[in-house]
């Protein structure tokens, strides 16, 4: 009889985790919606949206410009190296998709990555669709970082950070690929952990894993939003409970 407090992962078993911004809270880097978290000291609407670019971009780069400055400053913790030390041993029967933008996971050596909200060091064209590119700038204004490619073409388009923001979609390539690591896994284990389960459609990946059958797990340090979608909630932090779930498993 499995231990229910133990993943009991055999060779069929598939894991699909989600992170969010707990995961990251023991390396240093504030969370959003806590006391103390950005939204408390940022508008949502001014310094992650479309609209809070267009009106004031020089605002939005600062926000960003910081949380470089920080995430630079910061390592992955040990919540971070129990994810890639179970990746190591299920190869492709795993999969990180991550609502952090930090970096820090792939700092920890995680490989099988999906930045669902895109990467706090890539910078794109906000007009164009040139590839995103590597950028560990600050860009504080007013000399704010144009596009080369449409400067080529006469036209004065300002970069942006690779983000996504609200009332932007997804792209839709990482939702594939997520789906199709459900579809393919003979016994599905769903993994979220340090995020409130307020933002969508992160917050419907466990009813999606569930749809398929699924075993889902929360850990994270207090309950969220959708605690009720999962079958077993760990309260605690991830830098504590992941490596203590994930060696006994
Ligand atoms: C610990 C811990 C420790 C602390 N250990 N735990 C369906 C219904 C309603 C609305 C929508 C819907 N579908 C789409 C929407 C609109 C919108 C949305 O979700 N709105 C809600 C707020 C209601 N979604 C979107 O706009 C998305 N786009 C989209 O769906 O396009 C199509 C569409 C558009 C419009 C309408 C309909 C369809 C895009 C979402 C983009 C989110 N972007 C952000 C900011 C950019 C990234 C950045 O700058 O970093 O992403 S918002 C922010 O929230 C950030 C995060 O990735 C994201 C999730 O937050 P997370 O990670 O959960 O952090 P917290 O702070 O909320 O929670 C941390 C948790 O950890 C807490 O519970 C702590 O207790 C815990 N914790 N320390 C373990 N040590």
């Amino acid at each position: 009889m499995p231990n229910p407090e133990t993943l009991a992962l055999d060779d069929d078993t598939s894991v699909l985790v989600l992170t969010g911004a707990g995961v990251s809270a023991e390396s240093g880097i504030p969370t959003f919606r806590a006391a103390g978290g950005f939204w408390e000291s940022h508008s949502i609407e001014q310094v992650a949206s479309p609209g809070g670019f267009a009106r004031d971009p020089a605002l939005v780069w600062r926000f960003y410009s910081e949380r470089r400055q920080k995430a630079l400053t910061c390592l992955p913790n040990p919540g971070h190296h129990a994810l890639r030390a179970l990746e190591e041993r299920l190869g492709d029967r795993f999969l990180l998709a991550t609502q952090n933008v930090d970096d820090l996971h792939r700092r920890a050596g995680s490989q099988r990555l999906v930045e669902i909200h895109g990467n706090l060091f890539l910078t794109r064209c906000s007009h164009c669709a040139a590839t995103p590119v590597r950028d560990e700038e600050e860009h504080f204004g007013p000399d704010l970082p144009r596009c080369p490619a449409c400067a080529r073409g006469g036209r004065e388009s300002l970069l942006r950070p690779h983000i996504v923001w609200f009332g932007e979609m997804l792209d839709p390539r990482h939702l594939e690929r997520i789906d199709r690591f459900m579809d393919a896994a003979r016994r599905l284990v769903f993994l979220a952990a340090g995020t409130s389960g307020a933002v969508w459609p992160a917050a419907g990946m466990v009813n999606a894993a569930r749809a398929r059958g699924a075993t889902t797990w929360l850990v994270n340090a207090e309950a969220a939003e959708n605690t009720a979608a999962f079958h077993h909630f760990v309260e605690g932090p991830s830098g504590l409970v992941l490596p203590a779930l994930l060696k006994t498993a």
